[in-house]
């Protein structure tokens, strides 16, 4: 039995995240499949929120995507995933706080929301979350380096990436690809997608497209 366990669900991007860093540090895990729909019960026991991600450390449990993986990070602190440096280390939880309250509801809204003129306001919201990553990210935090904070990947990194491996969802439903001009977007997730960590738990756009159907359904005929 290792010593972590942690209770995923493929199609969450918010378990994705862990399930990152679990690979990225080499972290010996078991993982529990947790069917959604109809969850175990006593679920609620290791997860109190009753959602995934969630992880068992020996008698320990530990929930929410973001503290989960600031606790991993502690725990098994190689590589290291969090600057040491207090003002970037504060920059990075700033950034997973971005994530968090402001780029995966705009996300989200485009993705779920039914109604055309809602659709239009989550794509322009969008739109200027990823004109600020560009430029206060990229442009300013990263300099020349392929990842947020530069030439060393971080848990930053790991906070977005699962959005942007589903974003063949978006471009297929709200027919929303990542704008051409967001240059070092696109070449962070191509950095990011030729890790060995992500290449490992990695699904194709396909596997998405399929798996999001249902959330984006109502609205396809709408948009197209
Ligand atoms: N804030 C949580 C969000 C986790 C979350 O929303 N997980 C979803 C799946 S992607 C879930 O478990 N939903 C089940 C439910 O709410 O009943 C985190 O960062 O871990």
């Amino acid at each position: 039995m290792a010593e972590i366990t942690i209770y995923s669900a493929v199609v969450c991007p918010y378990a994705h995240r862990t399930r990152l860093v679990l690979q990225e540090k080499g972290i010996d895990f078991d993982l529990v499949e947790i069917d959604l729909q109809n969850k175990p019960e006593g679920f609620t026991k290791v997860s109190p929120y009753g959602k995934v991600p969630a992880i068992t450390h020996g008698d320990e449990r530990v929930w929410e995507s973001a503290v989960i993986n600031e606790y991993l990070d502690e725990v098994f602190p190689h590589p290291p995933l969090l600057p040491s440096n207090p003002i970037a280390k504060a920059q990075a939880r700033i950034w997973v706080d971005f994530a968090n309250t402001r780029f995966v509801p705009a996300f989200s809204n485009l993705l779920r929301n039914p109604e055309p003129q809602k659709q239009e306001e989550a794509k322009q919201e969008l739109y200027k979350h990823l004109e600020f990553i560009e430029n206060e990210a990229f442009g300013k935090l990263s300099q020349d380096g392929p990842y947020w904070f530069g030439e060393s990947i971080s848990l930053v990194d790991f906070t977005f990436f699962p959005w942007f491996e589903r974003w063949a969802a978006l471009r297929e439903y709200r027919g929303f690809a990542i704008p051409a001009e967001f240059t070092r977007i696109k070449q962070w997730k191509h950095a990011l997608k030729e890790r060995d960590s992500v290449k490992a738990i990695a699904h194709s756009k396909e596997f998405y497209i399929e798996r999001y159907a249902k959330f984006a359904a109502p609205a396809v005929a709408a948009v197209r």
